[in-house]
């Protein structure tokens, strides 16, 4: 137990403060506890960021210490099922059987998933790049690719990095669009907003108004000013309406970023075509909505247009996120108050090199892809898995991910998994994707590691900073996520590592990291006592308040010549494509076929605690929610179990009869499906439901960034 987190002692009681790593809304806790135990939670009133909000899953952070399905030990596949065996053994099978591997098919034979919370633990973010380096596999895939990549990519191309990432000043709109975003299940994504709920309230108290377009009416849309049905997959031509309400009328006023900018003239000849009156019926949004919501938006002194999963995972991804960053600088809502804002943060995510290009430097092997930062889209993995010849995945390696469950037609993979030569799996449960390993190395996690948020201070809505100690030491000699990449890449490095690396720590980068970063005051010895450090961090018990976001550009422009990058090539090219389906591309389902899009509860994340009991009280939440209408036209009751079909499978899951959905179009939550056999993760038969990737079609991307398109799949339904 680190006693400098310690701050009232009673003779049996401690309070510990931190940050909740779950998800990415980055609250502060203020737990009780024993030395041993956890006797309380509740969110901390005095943490400057999240001001005392918590959420249901932060709450249970003691419960997820105890989970009993929680692995301790690693665990070595035999032919009787899994034995326990220790740290050095378990490391020597994986090192001698990855080299085996690798000498025998080369490099890329050894494919990477790396899952979520990954980037939620900052260890495992410093020791993951050399890691990498040491297996020097381009078979290398993340939950990028079905979920952020087309922020990035659009990021990338036009302001010359993938982590320039817009971020609403949510603190401080007036006029606030949201597409495709359920802050009020999701607590805010690339919007790391803790208490993001008494945020958008506050929008309205001050006068201001949001606004939600989505297929379904959400828990946020329901206390929306306004909320507005879209028809699935359709957001990019109720952008480009309103990019030609701004350029048709005249309306585009860049302000101070005039200087900045290059390629203007041609994106004012783009838009041309689709007036909102050609919009309507592709969308299911009436023209006159289109224009008013535009013109309020643009009328508004302080208005951001922001846009997130449900329209990063459709085909038009990319296009969608190009034009949000688009629309908001024409109207002079980026990089100001109230817009689309940048973080400075103290450990700086943006690379200082201008003109670096990470795309297209590799391809995958069997649909031929481009590579982005150094992966590949997910939805090839099993292909590269499957596909015999030169190249071809023999062994994978998991990272906190549980890609059966969450990667396009995880079905597929469920079966590709049992193909492998060889896999090892880092996480700290037996479940649909780690049982497969032949080895499962589980480390530790939640009260037992330090933390610092380095990705989503990057993408907090003000600056922050705050460093969690670890409240409990590891159990039964676990090792950190950072400890297991370090052995790991000792065994499988070829290159001699320095003795640096070796004595290494994430503390030690992270020190080294905020002196270099914006507040550190590097550049002298005195100045170091002056600068931000991770002395004072710690000190700060609540975290440093380091002020709201401000202006960055053209300083944090990182294009080769400092300028945003209107209209880069492979935008437009795939612009021409959308063109070519434009004048055909309107809505012809059969009558039993419906749109089908995803959804997320506030009481469980992505794949996992869906064993907690805590949380999972209740109804079952994995159903397919329907309109009435649908409903009725099909002969359904509320009781009913259907089928829902696509290309690639079936699942066999409860109907939910729900106005809000919007007729023609269907909900399921994913990251349910937990009645595998071979999983250890003790999930209600009442919990379990079905998984939603057993039918998400593998071929369906967004062929300019690669991401999965989750969104607008036709499926079928049937009694
Ligand atoms: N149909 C559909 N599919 C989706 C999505 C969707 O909206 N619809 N969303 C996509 C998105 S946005 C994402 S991010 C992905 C998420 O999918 P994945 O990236 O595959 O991650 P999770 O399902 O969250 O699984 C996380 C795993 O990490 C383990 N874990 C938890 N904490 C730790 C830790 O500290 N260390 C280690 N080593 N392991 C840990 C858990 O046991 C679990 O196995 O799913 C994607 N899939
Ligand atoms: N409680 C909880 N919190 C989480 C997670 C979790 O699993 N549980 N996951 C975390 C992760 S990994 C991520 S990436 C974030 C995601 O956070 P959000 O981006 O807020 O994601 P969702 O809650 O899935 O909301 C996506 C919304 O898009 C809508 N949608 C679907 N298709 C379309 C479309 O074509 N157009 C439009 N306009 N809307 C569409 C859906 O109906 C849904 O309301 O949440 C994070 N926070
Ligand atoms: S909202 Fe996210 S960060 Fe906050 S308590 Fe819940 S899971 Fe943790
Ligand atoms: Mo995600």
């Amino acid at each position: 137990m680190d006693t400098s987190s310690i701050t009232v002692s009673t003779e049996k009681s401690y309070t510990h403060y931190r940050v909740c790593n779950f998800c990415e809304a980055m609250c502060g806790l203020e737990i009780t506890h024993d030395g041993k135990q956890v006797l309380s939670v509740k969110g901390d009133e005095k943490d400057p960021f999240s001001k005392g909000s918590i959420c249901p899953k932060g709450a249970v952070i003691g419960e997820m210490y105890n989970d009993p399905d929680r692995l301790r030990k690693p665990l070595k596949k035999t032919n009787t099922g899994f034995v326990e065996v220790d740290w050095e053994e378990a490391f020597n099978i994986v090192g001698k059987r990855l080299n085996a591997i690798r000498d025998q098919y080369g490099n890329d034979a050894i494919g990477l998933y790396f899952g979520n919370p990954t980037v939620h633990n900052y260890g495992a973010m410093m020791y993951v790049g050399a890691f990498k380096k040491a297996i020097r596999s381009k078979n290398n895939y993340t939950a990028t690719s079905m979920d952020q990549l087309p922020h990035h990519f659009a990021s990338h191309f036009m302001f010359g990095s993938g982590m320039i990432m817009p971020i609403p000043d949510i603190n401080r709109t007036e006029y606030m669009i949201i597409m495709g975003a359920n802050p009020s299940a999701s607590n805010g994504s690339i919007m790391t907003a803790a208490g993001v709920q008494k945020r958008l309230r506050d929008i309205q108290q001050r006068g201001g108004k949001y606004i939600v377009i989505d297929p379904r009416r959400t828990e946020t849309a329901k206390s929306a000013d306004e909320h507005l049905f879209i028809r699935p997959g359709t957001d990019v031509y109720f952008l480009l309406a309103m990019l030609h309400i701004i350029v048709i009328e005249k309306k585009y006023n860049l302000k101070q970023l005039t200087p900045h900018i290059n390629d203007l003239d041609i994106v004012l000849s783009i838009a041309e075509p689709y007036a909102p009156e050609k919009i309507s019926s592709i969308t299911g949004i009436a023209a006159e909505d289109i224009k008013r919501i535009t013109n309020e938006y643009i009328d508004a002194e302080k208005a951001v247009l922001y846009g997130r999963m449900g329209v990063s995972t459709q085909e038009y991804g990319g296009l969608c996120h190009w034009l949000i960053n688009l629309i908001n600088i024409l109207t002079g809502h980026l990089d100001t108050e109230g817009g689309a804002m940048f973080t400075n943060p103290a450990v700086p995510m943006v690379r200082n090199k201008v003109g670096h290009n990470p795309y297209g430097r590799w391809k995958s092997r069997v649909r031929d892809l481009p590579e982005f930062e150094g992966e590949l889209p997910v939805s090839t993995m099993v292909e590269e898995i499957i596909t015999k010849g030169k190249g071809q995945i023999k062994a994978m390696i998991t990272h906190a991910g549980n890609p059966v469950l969450s990667t396009p037609n995880g079905g597929r993979l469920d079966q590709a998994l049992e193909g492998l030569d060889f896999m090892v799996s880092i996480d700290i449960y037996l479940n649909e994707t780690t049982k497969h390993a032949d080895i499962i190395l589980p480390p530790t996690t939640g009260l037992e590691i330090d933390h610092y948020d380095l990705i989503f201070n990057s993408f907090a809505v003000s600056n922050t900073a705050k460093f969690s100690e670890a409240l409990f030491p590891p159990k039964d000699g676990q090792l950190h996520d950072w400890q297991i990449f370090k052995a790991l890449t000792k065994r499988l490095s070829k290159k001699k590592l320095s003795w640096m690396y070796k004595i290494s720590t994430p503390k030690m980068w992270l020190r080294l990291a905020l002196l270099n970063g914006p507040y550190g005051n590097f550049s002298g010895i005195k100045q170091l006592f002056t600068g931000l450090n991770l002395r004072k961090i710690r000190k700060s018990l609540h975290g440093v308040d380091l002020g709201p976001l401000t202006p960055m550009f053209p300083k944090l422009l990182r294009t080769e010549d400092r300028k945003i990058h209107l209209a880069p090539k492979l935008f437009l090219e795939q612009l021409a494509v959308l063109h070519t389906k434009f004048s055909t591309d309107k809505d012809t389902l059969g009558d039993n076929e419906f749109r089908l899009i995803g959804r997320r509860h506030l009481r469980s994340n992505n794949s996992w605690m869906h064993n907690v009991d805590k949380l999972m009280s209740g109804k079952n939440r994995c159903t397919v929610m329907m309109n009435p209408l649908d409903a009725e036209r099909l002969g359904l009751t509320k009781e009913d179990e259907v089928m829902v079909k696509s290309r690639v499978g079936e699942v066999k899951i409860p109907i939910e009869v729900t106005k809000n959905m919007m007729p023609g179009v269907v909900s399921i939550p994913h990251g349910f499906g937990h009645t595998r056999k071979g999983s250890r993760l003790k999930v209600a038969e009442a919990h379990a439901g079905v998984s939603f990737n057993d039918i998400s079609d593998h071929d369906r991307m967004d062929t300019l960034t690669g991401n999965a398109a989750f969104s607008g799949q036709v499926v079928t339904i049937s009694k």
